[in-house]
């Protein structure tokens, strides 16, 4: 649907509709709640404000905004892959629902909260079918809510057999410097090492950074918190159909590698993934349904 396809059937005095960043499409959503904006490649959270107007995402300035191709920043989807495919190099790492154009099916108030949703769809076509040839529909709602973000994926399987899935919501939470975040909640829990052939450790103490940090999680607490962010207030993330949290900052050398990426800007953010990631794969029986989400709110106590 063009923009004025999409004016018509969806603006209102607090949703807009424009092009850009760069070739993309996206909707702006403003709210007493908040704000947030989404491109439509990827359904793609490009940035959320609170209501007090506290940016608190982080979004790369080096990002491509291109049709296709993945946004450095925000809230990428990774889905029905999390990482590398498991057994072809060649299809895209995190899987192909980030880098497809997904359908806007309805701006409207959240069924059982105040605030104001947008949901978007994405259905298995001919597109997928080389490299993933199971029938699906995905369900994205992106909902502002009483002082929080609400992000909820909801995955069917369409066919006839059980299908297999991983994937994060792959938050990139924006920060003041990385060198001064402590993620709280993690205490204890192991954790498969990325950076060294997914060797189980043990997290003693809070997370802190001092170096690459990407890491699953396993079987971590619902919540977790994360201080020293940029929106000037400890935010927690309370996830849902989750039992592993993916936690990344590139730091220094691979933020020189990564041309979407400026060589400081590992300084500004850091990544709390909402996985089913690792072990926590999920099964999906015929016609089932699996919600992946995250509630992303300040700590309040
Ligand atoms: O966040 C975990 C991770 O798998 C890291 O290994 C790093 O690759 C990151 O995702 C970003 O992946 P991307 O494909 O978006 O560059």
């Amino acid at each position: 649907m063009d923009l004025e396809g999409l004016r018509h059937r969806f603006g209102g005095p607090n949703v807009s509709f424009r092009r850009g960043p760069g070739e993309l499409t996206a909707v702006d959503v403003e709210h007493e709640f908040g704000s947030v904006s989404v491109a439509f490649n990827g359904a793609h959270v490009l940035d959320y404000k609170t209501s007090r107007g506290d940016s608190v995402l982080w979004l790369s300035p080096h990002s491509n905004f291109v049709p296709g191709k993945p946004i450095r920043g925000g809230i990428p989807i990774c889905w029905p892959w999390f990482g590398p495919h498991s057994t072809d190099p060649g299809l895209p790492a995190h899987g192909f629902a980030r880098l497809s154009q997904w359908t806007l099916s309805r701006i409207g108030s959240p069924e059982n909260e105040e605030g104001i949703e947008g949901v978007f769809e994405l259905s298995s076509s001919d597109q997928f079918k080389s490299h993933w040839p199971h029938p699906f529909h995905l369900t994205y709602a992106v909902s502002i809510l009483d002082g929080s973000l609400d992000i909820s994926l909801v995955a069917r399987n369409l066919g006839e057999q059980p299908v297999t899935l991983s994937g994060a919501l792959h938050t990139y939470l924006g920060v003041n410097r990385i060198d001064q975040v402590e993620i709280r909640g993690l205490e204890g829990c192991d954790y498969l090492d990325q950076l060294e052939q997914l060797a189980r450790k043990r997290q003693i103490g809070v997370v802190v950074f001092d170096r690459e940090v990407d890491r699953i999680y396993l079987e971590g607490p619902e919540r977790v918190q994360v201080t020293g962010t940029s929106a000037g207030i400890p935010m927690e993330l309370l996830s849902r159909g989750s039992r592993s949290t993916v936690v990344w900052n590139p730091w220094i050398d691979k933020a020189r590698r990564m041309p979407d990426f400026g060589d400081e800007d590992y300084l500004q953010m850091v990544c709390v993934e909402t996985a089913n990631a690792g072990p926590d794969q999920r099964r999906l029986r015929p016609k089932a349904t699996h919600e992946l989400g995250v509630r992303i709110r300040p700590v309040m106590d």
